[in-house]
């Protein structure tokens, strides 16, 4: 008997280099394909101007909702994987190349274990990220 309730979990997505659509689109597609995990809603994708580091070019960020059985811990790692596999499959074609992918906010969860803090000490200082947050909260309940 599986008892695990699904919770609501923002991953932010980011990309500035290459084809910036097509590596948002991967992330969506392969969230969506985790297990007891689906793309409940999506934000509007914003161009950004990029924060902190050293100069490069604009992001594209986008604020995914998904509803999911999966643990932080777990889906954390789910999201290191996806990032992992789109730097693999991109490699011998385009070189260099970037996805990020963040959770933002997992239910109403604070966490602050090494290498997994929640929310996203980030949050604060990206109005895209908060903007994002607000155009799903019609999902919430
Ligand atoms: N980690 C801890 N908490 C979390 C969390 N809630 N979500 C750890 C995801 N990861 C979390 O991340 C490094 C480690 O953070 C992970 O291994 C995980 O254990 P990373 O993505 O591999 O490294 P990074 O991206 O170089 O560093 P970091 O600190 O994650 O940077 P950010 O926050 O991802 O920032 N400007 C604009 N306009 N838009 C952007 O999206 N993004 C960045 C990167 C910089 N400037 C930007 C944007
Ligand atoms: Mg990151």
């Amino acid at each position: 008997m599986n008892t695990t309730v699904a919770e609501l979990a923002y991953i932010g997505l980011g990309s500035n280099l290459g084809d910036r659509d097509a590596a948002l689109a991967f992330a969506r597609e392969r969230l969506d394909a985790l297990p007891e995990t689906r793309v409940v809603a999506t934000s509007p994708i914003e161009q950004t101007e990029p924060l902190g580091g050293p100069p490069q070019g604009p992001y594209l960020n986008q604020i995914v909702l998904v509803a999911t059985e999966l643990a932080p811990r777990a889906l954390l790692e789910a999201c290191l994987a996806i990032e992992q596999a789109y730097g693999r499959e991109r490699r011998e074609r385009w070189g260099a190349r970037t996805l990020d992918l963040d959770i933002v906010r997992y239910g109403d969860r604070q966490i602050a274990e090494p290498g997994l803090e929640v929310p996203h000490p980030g949050l604060p200082d990206r109005p895209f990220w908060q903007r994002g947050l607000m155009a799903l909260s019609t999902h919430e309940h």
